[in-house]
């Protein structure tokens, strides 16, 4: 195992003195969504899967058009590719949100105007953007990593710093890495890269660095081979100004602008923006993360080896799930968290994703008591096909102190009685649909319950 030591490295002599003492290493991570609007719209309509594809603009004829193929087609998924609105059909001043990287290809990209793009590549599909739908799998995203326990500072619809700087070895934080990126693409069926790199600058670089589905490192040691290469405009506060600027000075590369005198670009920059310029371009750079407020939930969950039925692996099922309601537990107990609900989430052998929730008066963080409320959701459950994925989720999150154990189970005790809903997720896409609790008589023999549970 490597040991992480990202903050050692070159160091320019004119900088060194701008840095009056060495802080702590930290591992950050940047998770930057792969053509995040793209691929949400390929997720209703897989039949565009490696084609050039637009997101942009919000005209009328090309929702009309589209409204018209849905009441024609039935469901999105059926549209012939060859009746989809076409970028060429495209008249106005709309731009571009996003480009699919088959489009990218082309040499279109966001914020390029819808008809400049269609020059360059006419017959790409044109969707106009559903902003509502983008957001919903933002929120989905950064739930699966807040839902690990992981600190991170939101920078949009779909780019968050996550702090790794816990994790014991670089090796640990690219294994982990790698798991966000799987339990994400689980949860939403969207791809995502990674950069890992002592500080936010780095980091939002190396998530760059090798897209789609990327993991990259950029380290001081690398900065030479991997940094100084790129354009200046690479460098995230580096804009389309300062770059005109820069070049017009000879500056063109990172490498360039790293070799630059301070008093030199002082003449054309002023004193402290030249001072980030020639830091940016060491890869030094020392702001903090702004950390979103404590976590909503915590989660665990589990892809299962096999696709298992219900009745048939009833068994290993129930301790399973038994495993993960420990699980669960030892983690809101690490965090000295008490939750209030308890949701259940299962994956069908097709991707359907239901969940059933349940919140209860009595905070705990106790395994039994999990347990025992997870199965009150397990009930309701209507287990028609082979499980997935099985997953538990604390939510109503508090740190007070463990109240009294009550003498009284919260089957007997009114003020335990839970409050129950549910959801139904397609293609990762949660809506709520009340319905009745669905009593099933399979689960519930998974394990006894405790009518008291042990505290
Ligand atoms: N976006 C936008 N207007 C822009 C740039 C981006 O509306 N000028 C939106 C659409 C993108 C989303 O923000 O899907 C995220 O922006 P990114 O720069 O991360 O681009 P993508 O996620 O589309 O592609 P990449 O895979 O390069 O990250
Ligand atoms: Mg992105």
């Amino acid at each position: 195992m490597r040991e992480i030591s990202l903050i050692e490295g070159p160091k320019p002599g004119d900088v060194e003195a701008t840095r009056t003492e060495k802080p702590a290493p930290r591992l950050i991570a940047h998770l930057d969504m792969d053509a995040f609007f793209a691929s949400v719209e390929l997720l209703r309509f897989p039949q565009l899967q490696g084609l050039a594809l637009v997101v942009g603009g919000r005209s009328k004829t090309i929702m009309q058009q589209m409204q018209q193929l849905q009441a024609q087609y039935g469901a999105l998924e059926s549209i012939a590719v060859a009746q989809m609105p076409r970028l060429r059909q495209y008249q106005g001043r709309g731009v571009i949100t996003t480009a699919s990287y088959a489009a990218r290809a082309f040499g279109i990209g966001s914020g390029m105007g819808l008809m400049k793009a269609a020059t360059r590549c006419p017959d790409a599909i044109l969707l106009a953007a559903d902003f509502e739908r983008y957001r919903e799998y933002s929120r989905r995203f950064k739930a699966v990593i807040r839902d690990q326990g992981l600190s991170l500072e939101d920078r949009g619809i779909d780019e968050v710093y996550i702090d790794l700087s816990h994790c014991a070895s670089l090796e640990q934080a690219q294994a982990l890495s790698r798991q966000l990126q799987s339990s994400i693409f689980e949860a939403t069926r969207l791809s995502c890269s990674i950069g890992l790199a002592p500080n936010k600058l780095l980091a939002k670089i190396a998530s760059d660095l090798r897209k789609p589905k990327g993991l990259s490192i950029l380290t001081h040691a690398s900065i030479e081979e991997q940094l100084w290469p790129l354009p200046v405009s690479r460098l995230h506060g580096v804009g389309p100004r300062t770059a005109t600027k820069l070049l017009a000075l000879g500056i063109n590369t990172i490498a360039e602008l790293a070799a630059s005198r301070l008093e030199d670009l002082q003449r054309h920059f002023g004193s402290s923006h030249s001072r980030w310029l020639i830091d940016a371009s060491w890869g030094i750079d020392e702001r903090p993360l702004v950390l979103s407020s404590e976590p909503l939930s915590i989660s665990r969950e589990t892809t299962l080896e096999r696709d298992m039925h219900p009745k048939q692996d009833r068994r290993e099922l129930g301790g399973i799930f038994t495993q993960l309601c420990h699980q669960l537990a030892t983690d809101l107990q690490h965090k000295e968290r008490l939750c209030r609900a308890i949701s259940v989430k299962i994956r069908n052998d097709q991707f359907k994703t239901s969940t059933r929730d349940v919140s209860f008066a009595q905070a705990t963080n106790d395994p039994a008591q999990l347990r025992y409320w997870a199965s009150q959701c397990l009930k309701r459950f209507p287990f028609d096909r082979r499980i997935r994925l099985l997953g538990v989720k604390a939510a109503g999150l508090t740190s007070k102190q463990l109240v009294t154990a009550s003498p009284v189970g919260p089957k007997s005790d009114p003020h335990c009685e839970g409050m129950y809903s549910e959801s139904l997720v397609t293609n990762g896409l949660e809506q709520s649909q009340p319905s009745a609790p669905v009593q099933h008589p399979l689960w519930p023999e998974l394990e006894p319950e405790p009518t008291t549970p042990e505290v």
